[in-house]
């Protein structure tokens, strides 16, 4: 059942919700192609995985979002069977029920990356991230050469042999549209698929001033590549 594909669930004090996400994505790929990294939680974040069955990776000390990302996609890449990963928050923000729509966009597309799009219906979304979405989903759109409609999803389906391609240099939530950018250069092919807007009583990682910043570093690096 869909063996040559993989996920990636990166995960920061997500106790509480990386049981039931993992359980979800186990329901759609093999449990043996599912990797967890911790990024040094101080919760509960790392037994709950483990309690499931997957493989779980910790990192030491809290290496970013990025930096995790990055050698999740390293550690998928030793398996030779996988062509594709999935990279899922373990927020409960994706639903791993929609990962099948993800797959079937990646076969009837020839996409690199299959990204969700939750623009189409932003009711649920805090006004603040409706905002900041929008906003930086033009940005980068201009900056990559293409339209994509919600940069900033970490809900995504990734091509590896695209990805190993790429020269990537952020290491926090700036990676994901580094990656977009990079790679819509490349000539991936980028494809947007609709998923749901979930927002519930989780804590929002994201420092408004320090991401913000390292938001605006990327878009003037991105004027040097
Ligand atoms: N590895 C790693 N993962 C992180 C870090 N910060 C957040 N994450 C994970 O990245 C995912 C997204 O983080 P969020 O803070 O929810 O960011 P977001 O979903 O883009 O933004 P919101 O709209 O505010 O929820 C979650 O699964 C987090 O556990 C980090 O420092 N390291
Ligand atoms: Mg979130």
């Amino acid at each position: 059942m869909n063996d040559e594909f993989g996920a990636l669930i990166p995960a920061f004090n997500e106790a509480g919700h990386i049981d039931r996400v993992i359980r979800g994505v186990a329901g759609q790929i093999p449990a043996s192609n599912i990797l967890v990294i911790d990024d040094g939680s101080s919760d509960n974040t790392v037994s709950e995985a483990q309690d499931t069955g997957v493989e779980v990776v910790r990192n030491p000390v809290n290496l970013g979002k990025g930096a995790t990302l990055l050698k999740g996609f390293d550690l998928m890449a030793r398996n030779t069977g996988i062509d594709a990963v999935f990279t899922l928050d373990a927020d409960g923000q994706h639903d791993p029920v929609e990962m099948a729509s993800f797959i079937t966009a990646f076969r009837d597309r020839k996409a690199d990356i299959v990204i969700g799009s939750r623009m189409a219906d932003t009711k649920g979304m805090p006004a603040l991230r409706r905002f900041t979405n929008r906003f930086t989903s033009a940005i980068i759109s201009l900056r990559a050469g293409v339209r994509i409609e919600d940069t900033q999803s970490g809900y995504r389906l990734v091509r590896l042999s695209m990805m190993k391609q790429l020269h990537l240099v952020t290491r926090n939530f700036d990676l994901e549209s580094e990656i977009l950018i990079k790679a819509a250069r490349l000539g991936a092919v980028i494809v947007s698929v609709p998923i749901a807007t979930i927002y519930g009583e989780e804590k929002s990682k994201i420092n408004p001033l320090v991401d913000t910043w390292r938001f605006l570093k990327l878009v003037f690096r991105s004027f040097l590549w």
